[in-house]
């Protein structure tokens, strides 16, 4: 799977993938991730990317032209993408669904903002889609574009070596992981569940999953009733 980020901190980009499961993804060439760097589409002297809000106001707002030549670019070195995200509150909330959704697609174009905000034809002219990543404000969109890639990545068969891993995350089942432990069994008088330490494997998944369930009414009602609400569509099919 291919992305492009676009960016003025490049190196951001590369830093978060240095590492980790996502990073051995692309050292393997599963996922192969270029970040550009808006800057180079510039036509300046100075290397412009950003300017005075319209009808005034706090900050600067970043210009559409070099997101635009980015665009072209990448069109013209990658192919044309099934997606080109803009990163920002104002979009729709990247969740697993989401993230299930993006890791069917070949290339995916991620254009993250800094300042202000973006010039609104950006989202007009460039963008296919507008994603969040929660509602917060964070300073620019390339912690949030790591976070997509992140997600995305983990889906693409290959980048995490245990299909079942990926298949038993938290969210996959759209409820929350039951409790985990490893030795000691005992730690500051505090005990693993004998349950765990039995050998009955029946007895440790119907623990696990009552565990889950019962965390994710404490912790996130809304996800019980997402899944009850979309149970009740899939057996009117
Ligand atoms: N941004 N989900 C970039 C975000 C954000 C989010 C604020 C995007 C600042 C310049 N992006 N602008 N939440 O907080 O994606």
């Amino acid at each position: 799977m291919k992305f492009d980020v676009v960016t003025i901190f490049p190196r951001m980009i590369e830093a978060g993938l240095a590492e980790g499961v996502v990073g051995r993804g692309v050292e393997k060439g599963i996922v192969d991730v270029r970040a550009h760097d808006l800057r180079t589409f510039t036509t300046d002297r100075h290397r412009t990317v950003d300017d005075v809000p319209y009808g005034g106001g706090p900050g600067m707002v970043m210009k559409v032209e070099p997101f635009v030549r980015a665009l072209e670019t990448i069109r013209a070195e990658r192919g044309t993408p099934d997606a080109v995200v803009l990163l920002s509150p104002q979009g729709r909330l990247f969740d697993q669904g989401e993230a299930q959704r993006l890791s069917g697609l070949g290339h995916v174009v991620l254009l993250c903002g800094r300042y202000e905000g973006i010039d609104e034809r950006v989202r007009d002219l460039v963008a296919t889609e507008e994603l969040s990543i929660g509602d917060f404000v964070v300073s620019g969109g390339e912690t949030p574009a790591l976070l997509v890639i992140d997600a995305v990545s983990r889906m693409v068969p290959g980048v995490v070596g245990d299909r079942e891993s990926v298949e038993q995350d938290s969210f996959a089942q759209g409820i929350l992981d039951y409790p985990h432990y490893t030795r000691p069994a005992e730690f500051e008088g505090r005990r693993v569940p004998d349950v765990l330490l039995s050998g009955h494997h029946a007895e440790v998944r119907k623990w696990r999953t009552a565990e889950a369930l019962r965390r994710t009414q404490e912790r996130r009602p809304d996800l019980i009733e997402d899944r009850r609400r979309t149970e009740a569509k899939e057996t009117k099919q």
